[in-house]
């Protein structure tokens, strides 16, 4: 029996690093089994400890949308990294990505860049309190937002009850002001407005949830949270660290506006595709709330690593890439074509399956119906869900270890890798039957 390196690479990890993995998604708890450690990444594909190949449908959770190591992200890198690091201090770089993210997110007048959707989110809410002088905060179940404080929270009793902490370690005063309501549930909005209105600082969203796996908002729940912020001074934060420049080259708030003319969000947060891979996130709204952050006004936020000159660059070479005419179009066909196929396959083998997907990020569910919700994603077979993610495994498809992650088509996945992934699925799907 040949050594499994992951096997041996996860022993020594679990010595040194809590649970083996610098993020939990990645121990595959869910999913039972072992970690594949990546030794190296090209295009579609990665090659483990034991140098196996497999199509990855993850790409760093959505960063790599050109896939890996595309020529010109590494040159640009490369060149940057001779030029130095770090400096504390501002560089041009920083101003070209704002501007590039501006122009592709008009929603947004300002950004600030910083190192993390978590980062990014946290700042986001405060930046929403102290624009507003305002306490409250709404989310939705079933959304993540980073594991700031104040956003590891789970619904509590009732509406008239705020949330209580996900985590241990958080303090229930934390998140007493946040309300956790249920996703595309338009009279429970009303009714938090109506009851809480008043005293809402924001209500932040993932406009298409990839941590529920993928669930829209619809577009009259959309139009709803974007009248009712308005109408009681609360700012409505859309939070596009998944589906920023990854659902449409203008994100999912561009995807909105074709239902809902005029539509834009107050705050945007962002992060992922626009750091190209390195650890780079942003938020942004207009000129009157941004100026709320120091050093211009009283919100304070700050970074020693925010605008890394190397982390700018990768991000800056990313969105070079991805604005070419045609780039999108391209991607969402391809990622179309992977969704019907996996549909098609699923129905020839009578499994109960839904699937959706928006650009370059897809979702699917063996369920006969999507989800519109979080308590309906959470109906589905954990287990047989187990089976189909180590089925793919086995067949060198790598896809999101737990039911309620998204999965990510890059620019790099061909037509043999979606017809491989179908294939692969197919016999899987056999295996599972209805
Ligand atoms: P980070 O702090 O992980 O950079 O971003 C937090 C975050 C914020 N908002 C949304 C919509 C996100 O999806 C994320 C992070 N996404 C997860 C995957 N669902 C990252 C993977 C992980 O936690 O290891």
């Amino acid at each position: 029996m040949k050594t499994d390196l992951n096997d041996m690479l996860m022993a020594r990890a679990r010595q040194v690093i809590p649970g083996g993995v610098n993020s939990p998604v990645r121990a595959f708890r869910a999913v039972g089994g072992t970690p594949r450690f990546v030794q190296r990444a090209k295009g579609a594909y990665f090659w483990d400890a034991n140098d196996t190949r497999y199509i990855d449908y993850i790409g760093s959770w959505g960063p790599m949308i050109l896939g890996h190591g595309h020529p010109a992200v590494e040159e640009a890198v490369r060149q940057a990294a001779a030029d130095g690091f770090s400096f504390g201090a501002p560089t041009e770089r920083e101003i070209e990505l704002a501007e590039e993210i501006l122009a592709l997110v008009p929603s947004m007048e300002m950004l600030r860049l910083v190192n993390s959707g978590t980062e990014a989110g946290m700042t986001a809410i405060r930046l929403a309190r102290g624009a507003t002088g305002r306490n409250k905060i709404i989310k939705f179940e079933g959304c993540y937002h980073g594991h700031a404080d104040a956003l590891l929270v789970k619904a509590g009793s009732g509406l008239a009850t705020f949330g209580n902490p996900t985590s241990a370690g958080v303090p229930p005063e934390v998140v007493q002001h946040t309300l956790v309501l249920e996703y595309n549930n338009i009279a429970q909005l009303e009714e938090a407005f109506a009851q809480h209105g008043k005293d809402l600082a924001g209500l932040i969203i993932e406009p298409i949830a990839g941590n529920m796996n993928f669930v829209r908002a619809t577009v009259e729940f959309t139009r709803r949270c974007r009248e009712l912020c308005t109408q009681h001074g609360a700012l409505l934060i859309y939070d596009e660290v998944m589906t920023g420049c990854r659902v449409a080259l203008g994100s999912a708030q561009s995807v909105y506006a074709r239902s809902i003319p005029g539509f834009e969000p107050d705050i945007t947060v962002m992060g992922k595709v626009i750091g190209g891979g390195m650890p780079l996130a942003a938020f942004g709204g207009k000129r009157a709330v941004m100026e709320q952050l120091a050093p211009l006004g009283p919100v304070y936020q700050a970074g020693t690593l925010s605008g890394n000159p190397v982390a700018t660059a990768c991000g800056l070479a990313t969105l070079r890439e991805i604005k070419k005419p045609g780039f999108f179009d391209a991607l969402a066909a391809k990622t179309r074509r992977l969704v019907d196929g996996l549909t098609a396959a699923a129905a020839a083998e009578g499994v109960p399956f839904s699937a959706d997907c928006e650009g370059g990020m897809f979702g699917f569910f063996l369920l006969p119906e999507l989800p519109q919700n979080y308590a309906q994603v959470m109906t589905s077979d954990g287990a047989r869900f187990n089976q189909l993610f180590h089925g793919l495994l086995d067949r060198g498809v790598y896809i999101a270890p737990a039911l309620y992650e998204a999965g990510f088509v890059s620019a790099a996945h061909n037509e043999d890798d979606i017809a491989a992934t179908v294939a692969a699925a197919r016999e899987v799907f056999a295996q599972l039957g209805g």
